[in-house]
Parts: structure tokens; sequence; C-alpha cells
């Protein structure tokens, strides 16, 4: 089938020297055979969504056409069919994150919903007054809104792990924030705003030792890190396959199964129960009792495609690639005095994203006029208003890359960067 063919393709690829030639990846992606404003489609807003590979959208074409059917719930071929795709993606996905059991893999939409959970359920039963929630200031929304609402209904107080100017975590008092009466630590592996990478193994470390449960929101870490979840040790891991060659409205929780099996569900309905009875309803066994009503079932077909073409790739090959694009772009961009860039400017210990402005063009002019140029980037406060306002701005404008850029794609940011200048006549 012409999915596999591609995929065929792509472990040539990466089986030829330092990983593989992004420029022989784009050809797997149709998008990339439009057109811009008349130029080549620059894509550099992948930590917003990334791009999907014929392999993924064949997949999703195949579904509808020939096997279409609810999962977990027919005797009919078509129902068995579905069922076993839609199962196989949860084996791969419990094996893509370092190998857990797959009742410790529940499927969400999204890595929002995934968070969202996780304090409704767990943060409602073992979070009251008295008690401490840590996050860090460099949180996305999703990470910071629901333990805000949690605060404010059980009465605990959230307190936050700062950062310094150059958009590390500050770890100097990380021994007094991470309090006795800590009950949850959750915080990003890499921020979206700042490309930062997190010591997340330390911090899940200091906060077991506090008797702490963790939470790493891996929804920018996932797609661009290898990951192993049990050598992290983290409690929870939320993740969504959008942002990694998979379909939208699909994300994941890990949760470690002894605390999975003591929480409640938040959704209720079809599927997850086990017995109900006119004045009774008891739940089902992991994962399925966190998974009310019918779910994304080509999607998750889908997305078990997406990680047979990263683990083609491979992960370390990814991160290498991706680390070199990031240190080109930070050499080229420190060129630029009208550029300030935001995070650390070391590729070791940051992602393939970049926030920056130019110091007089604001940054919404600057993504219409790249946009011009074809070159598809993010400007706003990516969903983490603190931390932007932090660096006493409201707006930044982010470039983030994956597999399929090339140092062609920063040079044309480069050049943009430059002709704005000149379109906006600063100079
Ligand atoms: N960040 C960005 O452009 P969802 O929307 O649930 O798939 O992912 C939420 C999310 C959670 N944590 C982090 C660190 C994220 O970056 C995101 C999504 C996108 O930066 C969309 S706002």
């Amino acid at each position: 089938m012409k999915s596999t063919e591609q995929l065929a393709v792509t472990k040539n690829i990466s089986g030829n020297g330092n990983g593989f030639d992004p420029e022989v990846i784009r050809r797997d992606f149709p998008i990339f055979k439009r057109k811009i404003n008349g130029r080549r489609l620059i894509y550099l807003d992948s930590a917003a969504t990334t791009q999907k590979p014929n392999a993924v959208i064949d997949v999703i074409d195949r579904y509808y056409k020939f096997q279409n059917a609810n999962v977990h719930r027919g005797l009919h071929t078509l129902a068995e069919e579905a069922t076993t795709a839609f199962e196989a993606t949860r084996d791969k996905v419990a094996k893509f994150i370092g190998g857990v059991k797959r009742e410790e893999i529940i499927y969400t939409r999204n890595a929002t919903e995934a968070i969202n959970l996780v304090a409704q359920s767990w943060g409602q039963a073992n979070i009251k007054k008295g008690d401490r929630i840590v996050i860090t200031q460099m949180e996305h929304h999703a990470n910071l809104v629901p333990w805000i609402v949690l605060s404010r209904k059980t009465g605990a107080e959230l307190v936050y792990i700062p950062i310094t100017p150059d958009g590390f975590l500050d770890l100097k008092d990380i021994g007094k924030i991470i309090s006795a009466n800590t009950k949850m630590v959750a915080l990003t592996q890499m921020s979206n705003v700042l490309g930062t990478i997190n010591p997340v193994e330390d911090i899940i470390d200091l906060a077991h030792k506090r008797g702490a449960v963790t939470l790493v929101d891996g929804a920018q870490s996932v797609p661009h890190l290898p990951i192993d979840v049990r050598a992290m040790d983290a409690d929870f891991l939320a993740f969504s396959a959008h942002k990694m060659l998979g379909p939208t409205g699909l994300g994941f929780l890990y949760g470690k199964e002894e605390i999975l099996n003591n929480m409640e569900p938040v959704v209720f309905g079809g599927e997850m129960i086990s017995e109900v009875k006119f004045d009774y309803a008891d739940w089902n066994a992991l994962p399925y009792k966190f998974e009310a009503g019918t779910p994304h079932i080509a999607g998750a077909i889908a997305f078990g495609s997406a990680l047979d073409y990263l683990n083609a790739l491979g992960m370390e090959n990814i991160r290498n690639h991706e680390k070199g694009l990031i240190a080109y772009a930070l050499e080229k961009m420190k060129e630029l005095d009208f550029i300030k860039i935001y995070g650390p400017l070391d590729s070791e210990r940051r992602g393939g994203g970049v926030s920056f402005n130019d110091k007089d063009i604001h940054p919404h002019d600057l993504a219409t006029f790249l946009d011009m140029m074809g070159i598809a980037v993010r400007a706003g406060h990516h969903c983490a208003q603190p931390l932007t306002r932090l660096f006493g701005v409201n707006a930044t404008t982010r470039a983030s890359f994956y597999i399929y850029n090339t140092i062609n794609d920063i040079d044309a940011l480069i050049t943009g960067l430059k002709e704005a200048r000149r379109y906006f006549k600063y100079e």
C-alpha cells in the first residue's frame, strides 16, 4: 500500500549516515506541494501542530472507506478489526514512552484534557485546604488554569517555581518551594515559548521525597525527545497526537497503575462501566473506566502509523536534527541586532522552537509579513500569558521546527526578518 511504501522510503533515509534528509522527508507530506502566496511553504509552526504524512492521512482515508465501525461493542468483522487496530495503537504508545503497561495509557482528546482529568479526579480527591500545589512560571495555560481552579475550589495554595531572565527554572529555593505540605508538582518538560528543557527527573525525585505526586506536561517534549517515563518516574504524563504527526482531537494520559486504580472517572456513560442497574453503576477496569463514549477511532489508528513513522526515523535522530536547526537559527538570529531572543541560547538545553521579537515591528505584523513570503510562524502569547508578561511583552513571534525543516528554511526566515525591516521602513 502507498503509505507502507512511503514508510519504507523513510526507513531507507534513516539508514543513511546521520539519520535522515528533511528534503526527502518533505516528500511524504502532501501539504508541502502547496504554494503559499506563490512561494514554497516554509512551515515553522510545528509547536502549534505538525503537518501530517501520507502514511497517516492514508490510514484515516482507508478506515472510513473500508473499516468503519465502533470499537469494543460489536461482534462483526468490521467492529473486531476496528477494535484490534484501536487497541494496537495503545500498545504502541505504551512502548513509545518507555515500555509502560497498556492499562496505564488513557485515550483523551488532547494534552489539555489529560491534565484536566488529573486535576479534577485525582486533585479533587486528594487536595485540601492547607496543601500546596507547585507548578512553574513557564506553564502553558493547559497546565496552569486547571490548577488555579483546583486551588480556588479547595483552598490549597498554588506556588510557582520562578524562572531566570535567560529562561531556565530558578531552582535555588526549590527545597523550600516543594515543601512538606506539597501534594502535587506539575511542570512542563519543554516550554512551548522558551524552548527550555527542564530537569524534570531531579524535580520529580525531590517531589517524591516530599511525598508529592508529579505530573509532566509532555505536549512539547514527547514529539521531540526520546522519552522514558519510567526512568523519569513521573506519576502522570500528558501529551497530544497532533504535535507529533498525528490527527487533532486525540491525546493521552499516562498514569501509574496504582494511582489510576484509586481515581474516580470524571466522565460517565457508555464503555466506562462494568455493571449498571437502575439505581447502581460500577466502573470498568483500567484503562476503560476513563474512556466514556465513542473515541476518535480513525485518529487513534492513524496515530499508530505516525508512531511507526517517528520510530523509523528514530527519536535520537530527530532530536539531533532539531538541535542542529536550533543552533543554526540562534547563531543567525544573534547576528541581527534588531532581534531579541527569549529563552536559553544553549541548544543542548532547549528544544526546536525559538521565540523572538523585532525591536520595532509588532509580532502580528511580522507574522503577517512572513506569511506573504510563504513562511508560517506563530505570533501571540502562545497560551502562556503570565510567562509572556514576565518578559515585559504581550506577544512574541515564534518559529518552531520539526523533521521536515531544513537549514534553507531558517535562511529564508532570516531573509524574511531583514526584508520586513525594509518593508516597514525601519531600514
Ligand atoms: N501548545 C502552541 O502553539 P493541546 O492544545 O491540548 O493539544 O496542547 C496543549 C499544550 C499543553 N502544554 C504545552 C507545553 C503546549 O505547548 C500545548 C499546546 C500549542 O504552543 C497550542 S496553544
